[in-house]
């Protein structure tokens, strides 16, 4: 066992919509490990508000923006990230929305939209990328699964139905194109905070901790929410040659929420 298996030194990576939260997080580790890093948001000002963040963080990114369900957006963007550095050699699917409605209460075209984002889009940008990890003999794509890939929830009945798509779409990619050298698995993390579950932990109007935010630590055997700095060693595993033959796994990275009952009331 080679402890370089885990370095990224010399890979190209793209980690999308990592502006900031899990995705900046990933892509600072990636920078860390050794690895060039790709970003993108919807609108040049997030993407020059995720550079800045990146260079405080003395990481030199590279920012497009690109609208992930936008086909032909990210067909375009691919042929520019691959002129420019000649290669994709990690795919890491983070960007991603969730809407909190009740299902009778959804509508159809924001049922949608999730699905579009969490799902559609890292089908197209894998669909974009893997001919060329197929041309270069490798490549490692991370799908950003989730909990709701395995559990339901009141009100995220799009994302859920996205994520439990993402993980099986996982599956099928490792499936498919195992044999081109290219490995596909999944992250699936726990409760994390992060802007999209920051209205998950807002204080009460009393000053007490939100009703969620209190469930959550009691469900949660590690007795707190996740950082998306959990995620970062997990993620260069994954991108790392030290994966080479874990293909099609989603890995919870949960604090153990997901093996964990919950404690009897008192
Ligand atoms: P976040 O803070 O809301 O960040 C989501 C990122 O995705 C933002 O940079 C956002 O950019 C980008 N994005 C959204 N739609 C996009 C699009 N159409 N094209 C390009 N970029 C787009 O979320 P997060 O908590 O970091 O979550 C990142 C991933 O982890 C998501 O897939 C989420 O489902 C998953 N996840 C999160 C948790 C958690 O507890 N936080 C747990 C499990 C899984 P904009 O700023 O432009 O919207
Ligand atoms: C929610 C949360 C979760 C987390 C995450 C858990 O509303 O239940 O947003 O969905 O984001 O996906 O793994």
């Amino acid at each position: 066992m080679d402890m370089k298996d885990f370095s990224l030194e010399g890979k190209v990576a793209w980690v999308t919509g990592a502006s900031y939260g899990i995705g900046f997080a990933i892509a600072s580790a990636f920078a860390a490990a050794g690895a060039k890093i790709i970003f993108n948001d919807i609108k040049q000002d997030l993407v020059d508000k995720g550079l800045a963040s990146y260079k405080e963080a003395g990481i030199e990114a590279k920012g497009y923006v690109c609208d992930v369900t936008n086909e032909d957006v990210v067909n375009a963007t691919v042929e520019d990230i691959v002129r420019e550095f000649g290669k994709i050699d990690i795919l890491v699917n983070n960007a991603g929305i969730i809407k909190r409605i009740p299902m009778c209460e959804m509508k159809a075209s924001e049922f949608r939209q999730v699905i579009d984002v969490d799902l559609n889009a890292p089908f197209i940008v894998s669909k974009a990328v893997i001919p060329h990890m197929i041309k270069a003999g490798h490549g490692k794509i991370i799908n950003i699964c989730s909990m709701m890939s395995e559990l339901g929830r009141e009100t995220v009945s799009a994302y859920a139905a996205a994520k439990g798509g993402l993980k099986m779409l996982t599956r099928n990619i490792a499936s498919e194109y195992g044999e081109y050298n290219i490995q596909c698995n999944g992250i699936g993390p726990g409760y994390i905070a992060t802007p999209q579950t920051a209205p998950l932990r807002e204080r009460q109007a009393d000053g007490s901790r939100h009703p969620f935010d209190q469930f959550i630590v009691s469900k949660t055997p590690a007795g707190r929410w996740g950082n998306a700095e959990d995620l970062q060693g997990p993620a260069v595993f994954l991108a790392s040659d030290a994966s080479n033959f874990v293909n099609g796994h989603i890995l919870y990275v949960d604090g153990g929420i997901l093996a964990y009952i919950g404690k009897q009331p008192q």
